[in-house]
């Protein structure tokens, strides 16, 4: 009866030590976020149009929150500068090259840059709740008279807008492109001509 038992506290300290040992690498799998999935996606900004802008984007997927920040600079002082979670349907977005400028014009307008990062799937405007067209123009960043700006924004992934007639649930963000609009052209400020563009991926 004795030798019983100790087997069967034997077994039960083992089944202890193994529930704790998974709990614990659990925990540190996911660095204490418990349970919450997040990912972090970022893209570098690279010039467009030989506009000079350069900057960061970043998109974070914590569970049900989607936070995006983009910092850019070299962008028209002073002006609203749209910007977008551009995409393919098939996930292949990319940066346009100059050979993209298909009337020759030495530009890569909006529509000449589509057929390489898509069309517009999330605009980061100020309120993320709206994809009409553009977005919210008045809510888009301005740009500070250094010709920088900052932009925050959060938004639960249920209240967030987006076009296409695309789910967020089943989205992956890889592979969409940031493009940042707004350049001077013989002196007019042309809102939608893209600046910047980088494409999303997972570096964390
Ligand atoms: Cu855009």
């Amino acid at each position: 009866m004795t030798i019983s038992y100790s087997i069967r506290m034997f077994s039960y300290s083992i089944g202890v030590l193994l529930a704790v040992g998974v709990f614990g690498l659990t925990a540190c799998d996911q660095s204490g976020a418990n349970e919450v999935e997040l990912t972090t996606y970022t893209a570098d900004l690279g010039a467009l149009n030989t506009s000079g802008v350069s900057g960061q984007a970043e998109v974070v997927v914590e569970g049900d929150q989607l936070m995006v920040s983009v910092q850019a600079e070299g962008t028209v002082a002073e002006q609203v500068h749209a910007q977008h979670i551009h995409g393919m349907d098939d996930g292949t977005s990319s940066c346009p090259s100059m050979s993209a400028d298909s009337n020759d014009d030495g530009r890569i307008s909006v529509e000449e840059g589509a057929p390489s990062y898509g069309g517009i799937f999330v605009p980061l405007d100020g309120s993320l709740d709206n994809a009409e067209g553009l977005g919210d123009l008045e809510t888009f960043p301005m740009a500070g008279s250094d010709g920088a700006y900052t932009y925050d924004a959060s938004i639960s992934t249920m209240d967030l807008a987006v076009n296409d007639d695309r789910s967020f649930e089943d989205l992956t963000l890889e592979n969409h492109a940031i493009v940042v609009h707004g350049a001077m052209v013989d002196g007019e400020y042309v809102a939608t001509l893209p600046v910047a563009c980088g494409t999303l991926g997972t570096s964390k």
